[in-house]
């Protein structure tokens, strides 16, 4: 936070950038210059090289985008992206600015490796806590990761995602990068604003999309306006926990309208909440018979939408006093307590608007109409004003709309499809262009950030192609890093060799560190790196610096259960391995390290009910073992000093070799068993 007040700050942070950036390019300059005789380690050089392999030379920049991404074995990334998977269903966790992915975490769906949904029961418990109404659901559109926060900064303790198909949210606990929670909303069947949190994670946002009915209760669509409905859930976060407390979280009931991305306010507009919202055309499509108009065109029908502003402390204290509805035995405020109670209240947006982003000092909101060429900037202190001014006029729901004019700080031209903002630490912010693909940079204006100097685009740089999100390290905290932006591109067309027609997406890592005059063509941006992405698609990503994660490597103790986050004392320890039988009921103690498993025979009947829990007793570092039953579709992954336990009924009888499915040693190979299971006739 200190000394980002002044502009004369930040023109001298940007001479220091220009000095440091020409003293990079002069050292580059001379090496080349220097080993230019030889060959080895100029440009000539390596193009050389390149040439012989087939590859094309590169130009200067480009081998300083090279220079500036390669990271040389053993060297870490100063930054970590979490992306969320799109309909993977997962979380991507990928270094930067090496763009080298590090690991896939296994959230809503089920993914071997990680031994998540293969029988390992803890796991099997996070998953079943997202079916609905019984029914299994093991896929998931994963679309806003969002980092645990303290005093509006990510603190490196947890990140929460939503399910957009669903409207579920998890809880992943960044000690070990594995999820612990799974909480199905219980009044909505899809969301789209979530996660996003408070400043200091005491509420996660889940922001509704396309209304229904509560509960998804059968209405006909005739009575949409008056029977379906909007809403945004908060649900409360115990931290020392380490989950979602559903029994302290509520909603809120909204017009249908379709809520979209939600932020939380900071700093001086801490307490509230924004989120975007589309269709207030109430559109509900064009039907069999071809009447009415299609949603494409029905819900672009207006010049604006409304965005959401909702003092959440009040509603907070509402919920606490109890004056709510029930919905499926969740708490639901309604839409005329909001109203009545001061809580809500609505700013005109332009058109089809998509992504709300509170600047770092929490003074202004930014939105993007995608089919409006300018980004609106809002003050939050106008916003305040406005209200005791009482100057708005109320929508066809009684919600008081404000006035636009008395809101709106500054609308800066950017050009086509504008989505999402980003901000850096020199009072820049950044905008994805969808239509154009390009990320466009203008300055914050201010006595925050550029003062004067601000509300001007600075540039835009092409990117490949159709960006979505955009985002920049801590970009969107209190005391954002800058330095990089990564754009995560929906499609990449021609950019890699395509793997038959399904084409992967395309994160493509950018240079900000050059002010704009230096680079006046595109606002001092440069493409430096292209990441292929060939899973879902991923929709937003925060980036943290590395130093505030501080995972472990091996679980604290042996007999660890990542599911209570403790020592299980049931946990097969060395010494009690053993396997009890009671009638029907077998229970095995197993443990495994490096290279054998004690016991590694089994034989039981056919039928039996078996219970087999398993410690992987090594605690070095990386001597993970894999624990697979072949045909019975149990895979357990044992990080060093995890224990797990799987329950089946063993009905097929015949001999099924298990085997650890991790290259742990020289004897790896050895590291089997057999499980015998003994027809009954
Ligand atoms: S989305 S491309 Cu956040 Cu789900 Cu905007
Ligand atoms: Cu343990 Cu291979």
């Amino acid at each position: 936070m200190s000394g980002r007040s002044t502009t004369s700050f930040w023109r001298n942070r940007s001479l220091l950038a220009v000095v440091a950036l020409f003293a990079v390019f002069a050292l580059v300059l001379q090496a080349c210059s220097n080993s230019g005789g030889d060959g080895s380690g100029s440009s000539e050089g390596i193009n050389e090289r390149r040439e012989a392999a087939g590859l094309q030379p590169l130009t200067d920049d480009q081998l300083m985008s090279a220079g500036l991404t390669y990271l040389p074995s053993g060297e870490h990334d100063p930054y970590v992206m979490f992306a969320s998977g799109g309909h993977a269903g997962q979380v991507f966790v990928v270094g930067v600015p090496s763009m080298r992915l590090l690991k896939t975490i296994a959230v809503f769906t089920p993914e071997p490796w990680q031994g998540w949904g293969f029988g390992n029961i803890g796991t099997e418990e996070v998953l079943d806590s997202g079916n609905i109404d019984g029914r299994e659901v093991r896929w998931a559109d994963t679309h806003h990761p969002a980092l645990s926060e303290t005093a509006g900064d990510y603190d490196g303790e947890f990140v929460f995602i939503n399910d957009k198909a669903n409207a579920r949210i998890a809880v992943i606990d960044l000690r070990d990068f594995e999820t612990k929670q799974i909480v199905k909303n219980p009044i909505a069947i899809n969301d789209h604003g979530g996660t996003f949190v408070t400043p200091d994670t005491e509420w996660i946002i889940e922001g509704g999309q396309y209304a229904t009915p509560h509960g998804w209760e059968y209405a006909p669509i005739e009575d949409y306006e008056t029977d379906y409905k909007g809403m945004i859930t908060v649900w409360k976060f115990d931290r020392e926990a380490g989950r979602v407390d559903e029994s302290q979280s509520f909603a809120m009931e909204l017009p249908p309208y379709w809520q979209d991305l939600c932020d939380a306010g900071k700093l001086v507009s801490e307490g509230w909440i924004f989120c975007n919202s589309f269709n207030t055309e109430l559109a509900t499509g064009s039907g069999e018979d071809g009447s009415g108009e299609n949603f494409e065109a029905g819900a672009s029908a207006r010049d604006n939408d409304y965005m959401h502003a909702i003092n959440l402390d009040k509603a907070v204290e509402l919920a606490a006093a109890g004056t709510t509805f029930d919905v499926n035995g969740f708490p639901v405020i309604g839409l005329q307590t909001l109203i009545d109670e001061g809580v809500l209240y609505f700013i005109p947006e332009p058109k089809s608007p998509h992504g709300v982003d509170i600047a770092p000092h929490g003074d202004y909101m930014v939105i993007s109409g995608k089919l409006d060429p300018h980004t609106t900037i809002y003050s939050f202190e106008k916003m305040i004003a406005a209200i005791e001014a009482e100057n708005w006029v109320p929508d066809q729901y009684g919600v008081p709309v404000l006035d636009f004019d008395a809101v709106m700080e500054a609308q800066v031209e950017l050009g086509l499809g504008p989505l999402h903002t980003q901000f850096d630490d020199k009072g820049y912010a950044y905008t994805s262009l969808f239509l154009d693909s390009a990320v466009a940079r203008w300055s914050l204006g201010g006595e925050n950030y550029r003062g004067d100097d601000g509300w001007k685009l600075e540039g835009s740089v092409p990117v490949h192609y159709n960006i979505g999100h955009l985002v920049a390290p801590e970009g969107d905290t209190v005391s954002p890093d800058g330095g990089y932006v990564v754009a995560l591109n929906k499609w990449s067309i021609d950019r890699f060799l395509p793997p038959g027609p399904l084409l992967p997406q395309n994160f493509q890592l950018i240079d900000t560190v050059p002010e704009p005059s230096e680079k006046p063509e595109t606002g001092g941006m440069t493409v430096m790196y292209d990441m292929p992405i060939g899973m879902g698609e991923p929709h937003y990503a925060q980036i943290i610096k590395a130093d505030k994660l501080n995972p472990w490597t091996v679980y604290p103790e042996i007999g660890f259960d990542p599911a209570t986050m403790s020592v299980d004392p049931n946990a097969p320890v060395s010494g009690n391995e053993r396997i009890e039988r009671n009638g029907n009921e077998v229970e095995i103690w197993m443990t495994a390290i490096r290279s054998h498993y004690t016991p590694d025979r089994v034989q039981i009947n056919q039928g039996d009910h078996v219970t087999w829990h398993v410690t992987n007793i090594d605690t070095s570092f990386d001597a993970t073992h894999g624990f697979s039953i072949p045909a019975y579709d149990i895979n357990l992954s044992l990080e060093p000093g995890e224990t797990a336990t799987v329950e089946f009924v063993a009905d097929m009888d015949g001999v099924f070799p298990y085997y650890c499915t991790e290259f742990c040693s020289a004897l790896h190979l050895e590291m089997a068993g057999y499980f015998l299971v003994k027809p009954t006739e």
